[in-house]
């Protein structure tokens, strides 16, 4: 099923495997007729993650799966056929099919799409009063806040009474800057719920609807899931504020990575999903501490794999070796930046690389800093250590074209 204007894109795809390609138009013109029976274990969704591994992972998830996220943020968020809520988030992740669709398909809710998102158009039906619920990542909410300071303080009661009418905002996808989550109370009224999950598990650990939704940390086990923290050597860590893996048990946790048995069973300990993320347990909620992997950059709600950006980048006819790391971006969370060593007598600067890449990598994954330097940081063994690369990019010497 594909949009008119996309549907182009694949035609001859599907052409070429025998799979019928059908317009959204031709699809609702199509009379309803009674749904298939489908068994809860049969495959159900393939949602494309990034990760250690230069090439992104197909996760599969079942029906079962499904429903199991679904209802866990149904019960937890208390969604009822009443909740109206905006969805400017891409489809393909979580966040937007299951935490805004599904949700809001299985309660009956209303859904507002937009094409994309810009701060504008949203704003303005928040202030219209059209919506009960709204659902973002963290540099949304950061877009949001540069609008509204720039707006007259008569715009910016008008934005605050619309956001005040909402019965829930919820963060989630990256970490969401205490900082942020002050300024954003300050200038809407509103107490951002923030929320913690990964394509392979939906959602594991949420602050509470009713409770208190403390700034910095993501809360506690939704209902259906458990969760803990594992030590290096895989065991229970019980004490309070002691660093230590997440780890993931329940119905909602993902079959498999499509046709990947050996990375499958790679991410499962004793029945647990070992999710790379490290945090501490302070008086009861999870606050999340950094990842386990330095090659996983968060970059405005999208993971990305240094490694894969790295292995496009290897085939620029200038570069001769490269490390791509995420520094601290106040908008993107994380900002993609390369440190390059070129072939002699050769040359170049951001916007040609940007030109170069965009031929060959999604949009998000563009470098926003190139670094030229006569040697990447290696340890004893020739590894590259990307900690020392970042440094290089704080190193007051460092020529960076951002
Ligand atoms: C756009 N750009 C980006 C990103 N998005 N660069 C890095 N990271 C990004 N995420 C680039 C554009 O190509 C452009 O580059 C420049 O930044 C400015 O673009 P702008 O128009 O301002 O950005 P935008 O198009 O408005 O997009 C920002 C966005 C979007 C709306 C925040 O990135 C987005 O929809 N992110 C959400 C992703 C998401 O849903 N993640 C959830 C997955 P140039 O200037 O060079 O042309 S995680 C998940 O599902 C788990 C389970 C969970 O916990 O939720
Ligand atoms: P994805 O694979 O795109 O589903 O992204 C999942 C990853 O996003 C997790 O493993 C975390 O590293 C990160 N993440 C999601 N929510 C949060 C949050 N509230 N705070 C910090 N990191 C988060």
């Amino acid at each position: 099923l594909a949009d008119a204007d996309l549907a182009p894109r694949i035609a001859a795809l599907c052409q070429q495997l025998g799979v019928r390609l059908l317009t959204l138009e031709e699809a609702s013109s199509t009379p309803a007729g009674p749904l298939p029976e489908l068994a809860p274990s049969r495959a159900a969704l393939i949602l494309y993650t990034s990760g250690t591994t230069s090439k992104p992972k197909g996760v599969l998830t079942t029906h079962a799966n499904i429903q199991a996220q679904i209802e866990s943020l149904v019960t937890a968020w208390a969604w009822t056929a009443t909740d109206r809520i905006p969805l400017f988030l891409p489809l393909h992740h979580i966040h937007g099919i299951i935490n805004v669709v599904s949700c809001a398909l299985w309660s009956g809710a209303s859904l507002e799409a937009f094409p994309r998102f810009e701060p504008r158009p949203v704003l303005d039906r928040v202030r219209a009063g059209a919506y009960t619920l709204f659902m973002a990542v963290p540099t949304i909410y950061v877009k949001l806040i540069q609008v509204l300071e720039a707006d007259t303080a008569t715009d910016r009661d008008a934005w605050k009474a619309g956001f005040a009418a909402l019965r829930l905002m919820v963060s989630g996808s990256a970490a969401l800057p205490a900082r942020v989550h002050d300024q954003w109370a300050a200038l809407t009224g509103q107490k951002l719920l923030e929320r913690y999950g990964m394509t392979e598990i939906g959602m594991a650990l949420s602050n509470p609807l009713r409770g208190e939704r403390r700034a910095g940390s993501v809360g506690y086990a939704l209902p259906g899931v458990a969760a803990c923290l594992a030590d290096e050597q895989g065991l229970d860590i019980t004490a309070d504020e002691v660093a230590g893996e997440i780890r993931i048990r329940g119905a909602g946790v993902f079959q498999e990575y499509w046709q990947r048995p050996d990375a499958t069973a790679a991410v499962f300990h004793d029945g647990w999903f070992c999710t790379g993320d490290v945090a501490v347990i302070e008086r009861g909620y999870f606050r999340i501490l950094g990842r386990q992997s330095v090659d996983i950059i968060k970059s405005g709600g999208y993971k990305l794999s240094a490694l894969e950006i790295e292995a496009v980048l290897l085939e620029h006819p200038e570069i001769r070796e490269c490390a791509v790391v995420g520094l601290p971006d106040e908008t993107w969370g994380e900002a993609v930046a390369v440190a390059a060593v070129l072939h002699s007598r050769s040359g170049l600067d951001l916007p040609a690389l940007k030109d170069w890449c965009r031929e060959r990598l999604s949009y998000y994954k563009l470098p926003k800093h190139l670094l030229i330097c006569d040697a990447l940081p290696r340890n004893a063994m020739g590894k590259v250590v990307k900690p020392d690369v970042r440094q290089l990019f704080n190193s007051s010497a460092a020529q960076v074209h951002s």
